[in-house]
């Protein structure tokens, strides 16, 4: 067999195995995994090194306008190199529809931002805001062209689709296959609370932590996961934020509800006190939900533990702390008016190995579940998260014991500052491929803009989760009328 390129003498981690072996790649993909391989027009020497599936970010905003236009700083290629700098050989970004426009409009969109620039692999999640019928009427579409995830709001005034929308999309996700994602925070409690907040004068950016209670999530998360049982449609909970809401996933994963989730380092790494900075400096903080507290934070880490979670995603929503970004509405704007996001593609991965791996509160088979074969499964990447014959060849060669200290300029990004900065990190990725080509090698970007391909993906698995039947579908086709989903 002729390779075109040989790993040779690292470790390999699977998500159930660590194994000393060599992979042969040929063509862009891996040919070969064996104790030992000749040959090889290049040899890498992987010698005390892990050989991982490259990660696979699944949440993130990418050359994104929010619903009040506000674009990210990171287009598909500065994006891509941050995430190929950061562990990942692919990533699947939002294509984001704003009320009127039609989905077809959308995607011709992200694909003219996306394919000339992207250095890795790439897909979209569509998110529907406007779920009118000629829309609804488009999704079969759209999940032939292989996006077969479709995200939801049910909190922004822009995004909120209400329950009745979210049925809609749930149920023609379910004909299909396609999984819907769902930002769970209830819209009202949060205007009541901006309301609240407004009429004191407490506008500071550290009240937008309090203004988006814990129970607005739980609550939605509680409401989301009915809505999807009603149809039994799959759901994937983004960016879970609480103890209250990682204990419904729990709850609901062991009842055999078709049910996803994430959870992202921000809520492992910091809390609302970072908000309470002097100035407008609290801004660099905001998201939603919001950063909470050291228990949910350990909480959090026990569910990562124990499997509540498939993922852990960055959210990376990069927004620079200055007028094009956090600040275009004025910088001394209320909390309520100044852009939701922070970012971190770069530093998801060696975060997660550091705090999790490195201190022992994760396997290395977890992380690589949880950076890349999880995702891999759940969003029908079908040739990526693994290391074994036929998969693409993306991977991720980390040195487990370089420490560095986090500055701006490691994430490649288009930002002006890291919520990491100074963070000191055990484990690093030091040359990250995607189907063959070396993207990234000992901090040299080598992948060019342009090589990264759209990849369609399959339909979700939900493998044997049982799901939910509502009894009165059933009662209803005892009386002749079919209408279920
Ligand atoms: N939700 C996200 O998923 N990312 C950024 C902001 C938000 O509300
Ligand atoms: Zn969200
Ligand atoms: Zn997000």
């Amino acid at each position: 067999m002729q390779y075109d390129t040989v790993i040779h003498g690292g470790t390999v981690v699977t998500p159930y195995e660590t194994f000393r072996a060599d992979v042969g790649i040929a063509e862009g993909r891996i040919a070969a995994v064996a104790e030992r391989l000749n040959g090889g027009e290049r040899r890498i020497d992987a010698g005390g090194r892990l050989v991982l599936p490259g990660g696979i970010e699944a949440h993130c905003h990418i050359a994104q306008e929010s619903s009040s236009g506000v674009m990210t700083a990171d287009d598909y290629y500065s994006g891509s190199v941050s995430a190929a700098f950061g562990g990942n050989s692919c990533f699947v970004p939002f294509a984001a529809q704003h009320r009127g426009q039609s989905i077809a409009d959308v995607i011709a969109t992200y694909d003219g931002r996306a394919a000339p620039n992207s250095v890795i692999d790439y897909s979209y999640h569509l998110i529907i805001s406007d779920p009118t019928p000629a829309v609804l009427e488009e999704l079969p579409g759209v999940f032939q062209r292989g996006i077969t995830s479709f995200k939801v709001f049910m909190t922004y005034d822009l995004m909120n689709i209400g329950d009745g929308g979210m049925l809609d999309i749930l149920t023609v996700a379910k004909t299909h296959g396609a999984l819907t994602m769902v930002h769970a925070e209830n819209n009202e409690m949060v205007k009541w609370m901006n309301r609240r907040f407004a009429a004191a004068g407490l506008t500071a950016p550290k009240y937008h932590a309090l203004s988006r209670p814990e129970l607005a999530e739980e609550e939605a998360i509680n409401r989301a996961v009915s809505l999807a049982k009603l149809v039994d449609a799959a759901l994937f909970i983004v960016h879970v934020s609480t103890r209250g809401g990682a204990a419904i996933v729990r709850r609901e994963k062991l009842a055999g509800t078709k049910l996803f989730a994430e959870t992202c380092p921000q809520y492992l790494a910091l809390t609302r006190s970072d908000l309470d900075r002097p100035g407008m400096e609290g801004a660099k903080y905001i998201c939603s939900p919001p950063l909470r507290d050291q228990e949910t934070q350990e909480a959090l880490w026990q569910h990562i533990r124990s499997g509540t979670f498939e993922s852990v995603s960055s959210d990376h929503a990069p927004y620079r702390a200055d007028a094009s970004g956090k600040f275009l509405n004025g910088m001394d704007a209320p909390y309520p008016k100044i852009a939701n996001g922070m970012p971190g593609i770069a530093m998801r991965l060696p975060y997660l190995f550091s705090e999790g791996v490195a201190k022992g509160r994760i396997t290395l088979g977890d992380f690589v579940k949880l950076s890349s074969s999880n995702a891999a499964r759940v969003f029908g990447l079908d040739r990526k998260g693994s290391i074994a014959p036929g998969f693409d060849a993306d991977i991720a060669i980390w040195n487990p014991e370089e420490t560095r200290k986090v500055t701006l300029d490691m994430q490649h990004d288009n930002m002006d500052y890291t919520p990491f900065e100074g963070n000191e990190i055990t484990g690093w990725p030091e040359l990250v491929m995607n189907r063959g080509r070396i993207v990234v090698e000992k901090g040299t970007l080598k992948g060019q803009a342009g090589d990264g391909r759209f990849v369609a993906r399959k339909p979700v698995d939900t493998g044997a989760m049982p799901g939910h039947r509502a009894v009165e579908f059933k009662i209803a086709a005892e009386f002749g009328q079919e209408i279920a989903p």
